[in-house]
């Protein structure tokens, strides 16, 4: 059974209740050792959920306003709740970006939407710049009518300066990769305070899509979990 347009549509319009969207899909190929659906038996498609921009940060406010106790990982939280009970209308499993082992979010985004790692190593959306995320994935144990992905012009191609390589007072990046304890040194450091309060300065360092840009509280935020403050 095909899973139809007008189903997907339905799951886009349930998403967009939350300030999420559907970020392509794919099927899975017929030896792939792809993870389980609802019924237990290998899923035969993938529907991508994530965010454009800090689109989905005032519903999460909202929700976390309501909740009676501090919440450990909040933001997952709130993201598995939302897009389980979508899952759960659709007759999907829903998987998480978090969810342990980790599954290739990345790998399966780049085979979704056609796009490619910056020097970041963050995908580089054509529209979205550095801005954007994913929060989760629907399963299906039907094949999904889907338009095959065009390769997305990939920005960091023409981008010679290459800016978010240059503004890191630690060099965290570099042609070596990501100096993951170098940059945490740094972020919980004495010199940080411009990483806690505003983000990654080589992420924004980026002149791609600003409009999506997450205003500074919200950075501040991702950093904060991301240096475990
Ligand atoms: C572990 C992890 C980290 C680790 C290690 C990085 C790593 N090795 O991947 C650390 C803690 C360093 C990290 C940092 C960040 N991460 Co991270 N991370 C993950 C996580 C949970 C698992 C990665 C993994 O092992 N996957 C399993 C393998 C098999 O899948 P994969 O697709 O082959 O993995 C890819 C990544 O590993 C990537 N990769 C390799 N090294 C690095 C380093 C960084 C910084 C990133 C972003 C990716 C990356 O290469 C692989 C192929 O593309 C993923 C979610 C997921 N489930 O994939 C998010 C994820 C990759 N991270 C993400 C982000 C945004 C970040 C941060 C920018 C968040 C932040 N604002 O703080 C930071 C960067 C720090 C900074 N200063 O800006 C996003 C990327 C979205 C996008 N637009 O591409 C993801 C997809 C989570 C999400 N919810 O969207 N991350």
């Amino acid at each position: 059974m095909i899973l139809s347009r007008g189903t997907i549509e339905g799951i886009a319009a349930a998403l967009a209740a939350h300030g999420l969207i559907l970020r392509g899909g794919f099927r899975f190929a017929s030896d792939e050792a792809a993870p389980a659906g609802l019924s237990g038996a290998p899923a035969k498609s993938a529907l991508l959920v994530g965010q454009a921009g800090a689109a989905p940060w005032p519903h999460f406010q909202r929700w976390l306003e309501g909740q009676p106790h501090p919440i450990a990982n909040p933001l997952d939280t709130w993201s598995c709740e939302m897009i389980g009970a979508v899952a759960q209308e659709f007759g999907a499993r829903a998987v998480s970006p978090s969810d342990r082992p980790y599954l290739p979010f990345q790998q399966w985004a780049m085979r979704a939407e056609g796009l490619k790692p910056s020097p970041l190593d963050i995908l580089m959306h054509p529209q979205y710049g550095l801005w954007h995320a994913y929060r989760g994935a629907l399963l299906f144990e039907e094949e999904i009518f889907l338009p095959e992905p065009r390769e997305a012009i990939h920005l960091c191609d023409t981008c010679v300066e290459k800016p978010c390589m240059k503004s890191c007072p630690v060099d965290a990046y570099s042609a070596e990769g990501f100096a993951h304890q170098a940059c945490l040194a740094h972020v919980r450091g004495a010199n940080g305070s411009p990483c806690r309060t505003g983000g990654c300065l080589d992420r924004n360092a980026c002149p791609y899509g600003a409009d999506y840009r997450y205003p500074a509280e919200i950075q501040a935020f991702y950093i904060a979990a991301f240096a475990g403050l």
